[in-house]
């Protein structure tokens, strides 16, 4: 009798971790990567307005519309669609006859019938009030498909919110802009989620308020910046106590993706290893470079004053991406070092 006691409990043991095994490991925080890879990063608040142009989605409170033409061909989880759909609780999803979400944020991912999807702010909001458009705009190759949603309250008199839910055309970056999204109190979800609620990337799920911020997931993390040129004519003249540390730099993104613009940073060394006691001497900005792109050569000069004993400061270290505004598939190799001369004083 006791051993089938211990048999049971064990039997509810396994079966009660396999279900908590089973939820955390298709679970991805932000910023990723997701099983799929899609990775996230904050980016500055920019908002074109569409309210004025953009093409008015008849929709009633708790309802998701019809087929909505994106206007070009969008890669989601390795499926391309040309079409989605909009519920008005603040998501959209590219599959037909999905859950209207009501009337909280849903888990990401969970297989719930609201699946699929690009979770915006998606709570139980209200509609009508506000207003939701779409519109699709920029050059052929290079379009975006935006879904706007205007001072649409929380259920049913809350605080208002507005957003916008954008798609990239070519990259299939999703991109998410909030002016103004402040949170009732309820549970809100801000992510994406595969087809069949099995993988998803979490921004966030909970009394969450966005104002003037902005996310961008990217489907994938191939873009690789390394500090390409960081040559030893560096120079470290001394001007009385102060030092002058003159250097030439390049940086190269030798990954297959875009990078965003970012700044490249300068430390002095003892060694090769860039270490939290390094002391920082500047940095300069680097834009936005194609893959394979590299920068043209800069010059950057900062003054220093060299702790004692200066003739410990052998290195300068430069630092690729220092802010990280780009996910790379390879943050490791982004420190470069060139040996300093160093005299005494
Ligand atoms: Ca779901
Ligand atoms: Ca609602
Ligand atoms: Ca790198
Ligand atoms: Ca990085």
């Amino acid at each position: 009798m006791k051993n089938r006691f211990y048999l049971a409990i064990v039997c509810i043991s396994i079966i009660f971790l396999a279900a908590i095994n089973a939820k955390d490991v298709s679970a991805t925080p932000w910023p990723g990567p997701d099983d799929f890879g899609y990775t996230g990063i904050e980016i500055p608040y920019s908002f074109t307005d569409i309210s004025g142009t953009g093409t008015f989605v008849s929709l009633s409170d708790d309802q998701v519309s019809g087929a909505i033409p994106i206007g070009f061909t969008f890669n989601f989880y390795g499926v391309d669609y040309t079409e989605v759909y909009i519920s008005s609780n603040g998501f959209i999803t590219f599959s037909p006859g999905m859950d209207d979400g009501c009337c909280t944020g849903g888990a990401i991912p969970n297989a719930d019938g609201s699946d699929n999807l690009i979770a915006g702010y998606w709570e139980d909001l209200n509609y009508p009030p506000g207003n939701i458009h779409y519109q699709t705009m920029g050059a052929p190759g290079s379009q975006r498909f935006i879904v706007q949603f205007t001072n649409n309250p929380h259920y049913s008199h809350g605080p208002q919110v507005t957003f916008q839910i954008i798609l990239h055309e070519g990259t299939n970056y999703i991109e998410l802009q909030y002016s103004n999204a402040p949170s009732d109190g309820g549970t809100h979800t801000i992510g994406i989620e595969n087809s069949d609620g099995t993988a998803g990337l979490l921004y966030a799920r909970g009394d969450i308020s966005m104002s003037n911020i902005g996310l961008l997931i990217l489907p994938h993390m191939d873009m690789d910046l390394i500090v390409s040129t960081l040559p030893t004519v560096s120079t470290f003249s001394e001007l009385g106590f102060v030092k002058r540390i003159t250097t030439i730099y390049r940086v190269l993104n030798q990954g297959t993706e875009p990078s965003f613009s970012s700044k490249l940073a300068f430390y002095l060394s003892c060694d090769q290893i860039l270490d939290a006691g390094d002391p920082y001497v500047g940095s300069v900005n680097i834009p936005a470079l194609a893959a394979g792109q590299q920068t043209p050569t800069g010059l950057a000069s900062f003054y220093v004053r060299p702790p004692a004993p200066v003739g410990c400061l052998q290195y300068l270290l430069g630092v690729a991406d220092a802010n990280n505004n780009n996910p790379e598939n390879n943050e490791a190799n982004n420190v470069s070092a060139t040996v300093l001369i160093i005299r005494g004083r």
